[in-house]
């Protein structure tokens, strides 16, 4: 029942207000200028030698420096974020200046907001995103921490806030270590920065802060809502889907949480690649009326194929970072840069599939997959390397998961998500996923539950098999593969095709990934080297041929659409600190395997019932 599955809900580690949907409600947007002032040694944070107040390191301290040293002549200050410049976020700094390119560490963000508190209202402070941890203060006072730097977070400041100027300042670390989700090394760039929306939202005194509005997998419509504040025990609650007709009743329990479902109308469209139907919805409860836009769609899975609406469908995908087109991204995805990076995939690629690989993309993102008609791999950054034995570590990646699945199970486009990548099996790492797993089960029981595993290449009979071994994939709804024979193997691509896969067939499998490096315009039709674009397409067309043949193979998300930054890939010629394996390079032009992977993907759709 509802009440049974949010009770088990509230046993995932997640104690902070969601404030669900927050880009949808009413707002001040902290966007644009703020100044920023870096602090390698971290003396900003503590102070000299431990954290004095007025010792004059203190960023966060609600001090016009200006003003105190000309009233007084003896004080001393070593910092003036007032007077320090400016830069415009949402931004990485690895884009504020040459200087900030390789800079890792404490970074302070500072600026003026005007409020007017208004009474009975609540006032919260939402990022979409800090990476990769951040301590927020307001007029001196720490509001509090987050860490992650791919989920959003909502700090309330009702009491905090002030009538007319505010000073906000906000601590971004982008330090990682081994306790780290993710670890400090991946195969990608750390963005340090305020990457995503800050504002500032003010809500009822008793509102919404939580609501799941879905399609369950038996096909009815269901809402599970959370009130807070002191009226929410017992409060009438009201879901309304306008465009159907649709209207369900009930009211909160003690503990603010109502279920309420209903048959879905008949004249309900459902959500699918090919006709993206999304309903504006709103729950009322009391004086909050929280609105989204929603689809309605199942996803299951039936033996090994995945199933939309009922009917079998193969996903036809593409990974992505989440960088924006361009030389110098600084993953500021706004709605203009999710459209053109999801139509690349869409109209480009004819992909059905995207997998917003390997940490949670923006909230920009998943809207645009929802209109556009894609559907969407989630995953937290569990990667490679993570301290699978630290409790401490699970909790961390609990929370981001908690995170992520609130921030997006209404988003039709969702339909699986993922607990980790490339993980080496072990029974403590086995132990954590599955964990994650159970969270994903309780959290959101109508969408599927996968991971990228790992493989073995054996030799049987002269032959090359991969085999996956991994007792993990019991427990997944879909198990999904990385491969890159022929590029990471000493096969030759010649043999490609041949190659045995050995898993169980009783589940689809997914290649979550699949790939070669190709400096775009670099070409060898001669030798066909590695880098160029004729490796890379004759590297698709082999692969491609090798999926053909295997029989519970559900669908792929080669990697990746575009190249992208990454410290590990130092070739001088072919990669200048770039992963290579884009289809397209950073800028967006289209490499030679382009064609190959459109032209399958065109094939696979037209002969797909
Ligand atoms: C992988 C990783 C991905 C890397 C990719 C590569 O298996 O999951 O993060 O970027 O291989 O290019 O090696």
């Amino acid at each position: 029942s509802g009440a049974g599955q949010a009770q088990q809900a509230a046993a995932v580690p997640d104690t902070p207000l969601v404030l669900a949907a927050a880009d949808m409600r009413p707002g001040i947007d902290l966007s644009g200028p703020w100044h920023w002032s870096i602090d390698p040694y971290r003396d900003g944070a503590a102070g000299f030698h431990g954290g004095e107040p007025g010792v004059g390191h203190r960023r966060y301290d609600d001090t016009d420096v200006e003003a105190a040293s000309r009233a007084n002549p003896t004080a001393l200050f070593e910092y003036d974020m007032d007077r320090s410049p400016t830069v415009s976020l949402p931004s990485s700094w690895i884009t504020h200046s040459p200087e900030m390119r390789w800079y890792r560490g404490l970074v302070w963000y500072a600026r003026d907001l005007d409020a007017a508190p208004r009474p009975g209202e609540r006032t919260f402070l939402r990022f979409g995103a800090v990476d990769y941890s951040a301590d927020v203060f307001l007029n001196g006072k720490k509001v509090g921490h987050h860490e992650g730097g791919f989920t959003p977070f909502a700090m309330e400041v009702t009491e905090g806030l002030r009538a007319g100027k505010n000073r906000l300042v906000v601590g971004v670390d982008s330090d990682r270590d081994e306790r780290s989700v993710p670890p400090p090394v991946t195969d990608w760039e750390n963005y340090g920065g305020i990457t995503r929306s800050i504002r500032l939202v003010s809500v009822p005194a008793t509102f919404v802060d939580d609501a799941w509005v879905r399609m369950t997998r038996s096909g009815r419509i269901a809402a599970d809502v959370t009130l807070d504040g002191a009226g929410k025990a017992g409060s009438p609650v009201r879901l309304t889907v306008p465009q159907l007709g649709l209207a369900i009743d009930g009211r909160a329990d003690a503990a603010g949480h109502w279920h309420g479902e209903a048959a879905a109308p008949a004249r309900l469209a459902r959500w699918s690649p090919e006709h993206p139907t999304l309903y504006d919805v709103e729950v009322a409860a009391g004086e909050d009326r929280w609105r989204d836009r929603v689809g309605f769609r199942t996803v299951s899975v039936e033996g090994n194929r995945v199933l939309l609406n009922g009917r079998p469908v193969f996903l036809r995908g593409i990974s992505l970072h989440e960088e924006e087109f361009g030389a110098e991204p600084t993953r500021a995805i706004t709605s203009a840069a999710a459209r053109a990076l999801l139509l690349e995939a869409r109209t480009g690629l004819h992909a059905n599939f995207v997998r917003l690989a390997h940490y949670p993309h923006s909230e920009v993102m998943t809207r645009m997959a929802d209109e556009l008609g894609l559907l969407v791999w989630s995953e937290i950054p569990v990667y490679w390397r993570v301290a699978f034995s630290d409790p401490a570590v699970l909790a961390k990646a609990r929370v981001m998961l908690a995170e992520n699945i609130r921030r997006d199970r209404n988003r039709a486009s969702v339909a699986l998500w993922s607990v980790g990548n490339e993980t080496p099996v072990s029974e403590p790492r086995t132990a954590f996923l599955r964990t994650l797993v159970g969270d994903v089960r309780r959290l959101d029981p109508d969408r599927l539950v996968t991971a990228a595993l790992l493989t073995e290449r054996k030799e049987q009979g002269g032959h090359p098999v991969m085999v996956m071994a991994d007792p993990l994939a019991n427990d997944l709804d879909v198990m999904a593969i990385n491969t890159y024979n022929g590029w990471y193997t000493p096969d030759r691509l010649a043999d490609v095709p041949a190659i045995g896969w050995d898993t169980p067939q009783s589940k689809p499998l997914i290649f979550s990934e699949l790939g070669a490096d190709a400096l775009a315009g670099f070409h060898d039709l001669t030798t066909r080297r590695k880098f160029s674009e004729e490796f890379q397409a004759d590297y698709y067309r082999q692969t491609l041929a090798m999926a053909d043949r295997i029989p519970n193979l559900a669908g792929m998300s080669p990697w990746i659409l575009k190249d992208f930054r990454s410290p590990r890939r130092q070739h001088p010629v072919f990669q200048q600190g770039w992963n290579r394996k884009g289809l397209v390079s950073e800028a967006g032009q289209r490499k030679a395997a382009f064609g190959v992977l459109a032209d399958w993907y065109a094939a696979k759709d037209n002969t797909s019932s």
